[in-house]
């Protein structure tokens, strides 16, 4: 299907592109070249010039000789950013990991002349050679150990075994996929093209795995604690004008202690999470280094736009039991993301990873262009701008059109903004508002005015002129204008993402303070506890006799079978999958659950989970949650939550759209603090 839709496709621009270039380009110099560089899960002050203590000379400089926006906006999470960053939409208008309902800024700029190229994390289906890039290495997993790689690393559409060394030195991804861009640029160097290189970064996202080297030059740092550090941050930030000096920093939330009142061993448990997230950062950055050198040294870096960002804020989700006395950096042992360093680390702002609040969706936007940029060198733009607008605005640059149709994909309009006016010193006219969505986390950015929502939980409505920091609500006193935001945010929910059910959400109460049983667990006791928050295992003698009621059953063209350990599913037709009926045995206590299980399938795709807490409904009727699927018989954690205050009824599991097979394992129902209120592996 590759190779039909790459031939379909260039008998179909033959006519209209070839025209696009000739004019377009008749006005403007050489295109640039592009290089994107996306790390991933990066927090808003994580660099030098964003406010950091670790050391980023090199994106300092980039940002000193470039500009740097002030509200560059993510979408929070990591495969939805990918989507938007590469599509111009937004993720589930986009087609979500299938963009099918979209074409990539690699197809836009290959057809534009560009020889494109990418390394790192994919993230989504198929793989970037299927998706416009001439070149690829890395992985197509979301995350895997940084020394030892996964089974989905890919060398331009092949299997690459990953090796303990490459080019002399000890394989870490993030070398890795520095040591292939290099390759590939050469190889667009002696076909005379414009290059197109798109970098993903895994880091720092966890497994929190760094260098010896690296982690040696922090060790023995970070003693102080996240208050401090978090404080100097922003007096950072205010100092060099990324945040306005009047900015009110928001307070350490309920769920984050006092960094002088945790006990010792958690202290230093803490201290050791920062000192490998700080080595991974700065690794990034001596990578970006080797690249930036490496354009100086051909004389193509003024003419080449470097785009830094980051797929959303720091990832709050402690999911790994404590280890003491360790150094992770040879890949046996990795340590989990950290909570409080995370709100640390999206200093001044609220929340994390995947929620629309400012912590999860503002990150680093850092453009260096010395051909092209007319601002000041150093210039911070405090406009808000979005990863939707990175397509547009490459497209605009090397001349390109985007086309409003593509073979074997129903395309859908581009709802992201050309940044040229911002490279020009102008204005950006932007006449819709900026949609946020995750999951059940909302938002929408509509010039000085933001409503947000955490897990569907009650609107709320911020002025981010006065307060980016989100301290404020003013939905009580505004509700005029919360009612109009609200309205607008399904309006787009309908009209541009096409999705009837986010339209129409079903909002919960406010909950207060606000909890998420993946936070870390503070603890007042001399001994680290043996499980991972949002993993507490149940003792083996206090588990609840075999309930019989809540069995599972096979769907319509499925086979199920069972072992002590897993369930194996064979789909032998359309719409298959399982489903749980507990409504003679009614799951206590009332929601909010998790549903948990891992997965490994051929089948690559969007899986669906239906559950109703009506007794009278019949499935699919009721609610829905939507995830990825990886596909590629890769082991995948799948962890969802089911937000509801209401007693479960059925629930039902899609992993597949047709034939194929599903392993699932360790399928568990937790409730909100993260006790297994069921577990089905544990039954024959
Ligand atoms: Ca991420």
């Amino acid at each position: 299907m590759k190779s039909i839709s790459n031939i379909l496709w260039h008998l179909f621009i033959a006519g209209t592109v070839t025209f696009s270039l000739s004019t377009s380009q008749a006005d403007q110099q050489t295109p640039p070249n592009v290089v994107v560089i996306m790390a991933d899960d990066l927090g808003y002050s994580d660099i030098g010039c964003y406010g950091s203590e670790i050391d980023t000379p090199n994106l300092n400089h980039l940002a000193a000789n470039g500009l740097r926006f002030s509200q560059f906006y993510n979408t929070a999470k990591c495969h939805s950013s990918r989507v938007s960053l590469l599509t111009g939409q937004y993720c589930i208008a986009a087609g979500d990991v299938s963009l099918s309902h979209a074409v990539t800024s690699a197809e836009v700029l290959r057809n534009a002349g560009y020889f494109t190229a990418m390394t790192g994390k994919w993230h989504l289906n198929g793989e970037p050679t299927d998706f416009g890039f001439d070149r690829y290495f890395g992985h197509l997993s979301g995350a895997c150990n940084f020394f030892k790689g996964d089974n989905s690393f890919r060398l331009n559409g092949e299997k690459w075994d990953v090796p303990t060394m490459l080019n002399d030195k000890t394989f870490y991804t993030t070398v890795a996929n520095v040591d292939f861009a290099l390759d590939f640029l050469n190889e667009a160097r002696k076909m005379d093209k414009p290059f197109y290189l798109y970098v993903a970064f895994n880091a720092p996202h966890a497994p929190l795995h760094a260098l010896p080297e690296d982690y040696a030059k922090y060790k023995g740092r970070y003693t102080e604690g996240w208050d401090e550090i978090r404080d100097a941050r922003i007096k950072k930030q205010i100092q060099m004008g990324v945040l306005p000096k009047n900015q009110k920093p928001s307070p350490r939330p309920p769920h984050i202690r006092d960094w002088n009142d945790l006990v010792p061993w958690q202290r230093d448990y803490e201290t050791n999470r920062m000192v490998t997230l700080a080595a991974m950062i700065d690794r990034i950055d001596q990578e970006i280094g080797r690249l930036v050198n490496n354009l100086r040294a051909n004389d193509e870096l003024d003419n080449t736009l470097i785009l830094f960002v980051s797929d959303n804020g720091a990832c709050p989700y402690d999911r790994r039991a404590p280890l003491l006395d360790v150094e992770p950096t040879n890949g046996d042992i990795a340590l989990g993301d950290s909570t409080p360093w995370a709100w640390a680390r999206n200093a001044p702002f609220r929340f994390y990873k995947q929620n629309q609040f400012e912590g999860g969706i503002s990150s680093p936007g850092i453009v260096h262009w010395p051909d092209g940029l007319k601002t000041k060198p150093g210039a911070i733009v405090d406009t808000p701008a979005h990863l939707i607008d990175v397509l547009p605005t490459l497209a605009d640059l090397a001349g390109a059109s985007i086309p409003g149709e593509y073979p074997l994909r129903e395309l859908r309009p581009v709802s992201g903004v050309s940044l040229r006016p911002v490279f020009e010193g102008k204005e950006l006219n932007r006449t819709e508002p900026i949609h946020l969505q995750f999951s059940s986390d909302y938002g929408l950015r509509d010039g000085d005015w933001k409503i947000v929502s955490f897990k569907g939980q009650e609107w709320e409505l911020y002025n981010m002129a006065n307060d980016r920091t989100e301290i404020n609500n003013l939905a009580a006193s505004e509700p005029k204008r919360l009612a109009a935001m609200v309205s607008k945010w399904k309006k787009m929910s309908l009209e541009v993402l096409h999705s009837p059910k986010l339209a129409n959400p079903k909002m919960l109460p406010a909950q207060t303070p606000k909890s998420n049983h993946q936070w870390t667990l503070f603890s007042n006791s001399n001994e680290p506890f043996l499980t991972a928050p949002g993993k507490t295992v149940t003792p083996k003698s206090t588990r609840k006799p075999r309930d019989r009621n809540s069995s599972i059953r096979a769907r319509k063209n499925t086979q199920l079978k069972r072992t002590a350990e897993t369930l194996q599913l064979t789909f032998i037709g359309e719409d298959p999958g399982i489903a749980i009926d507990f409504r003679a045995a009614p799951i206590s206590p009332a929601g909010p659950y998790r549903l948990v299980f891992d997965l490994r399938t051929t089948w690559t795709g969007q899986g669906d989970i239906f559950f109703t807490t009506n007794k009278k409904a019949v499935l699919p009727k009721g609610e829905n949650i939507t995830f990825p699927i990886v596909g590629g018989n890769q082991s995948q954690q799948v962890r969802l939550d089911i937000n509801t205050t209401e007693h479960l009824h059925q629930l039902r599991i899609d992993v597949a759209d047709g034939p194929g097979d599903a392993t699932l394992t360790n399928l568990r129902l937790l409730d909100a603090s993260g006790k297994v209120l069921k577990d089905w592996n544990q039954r024959k």
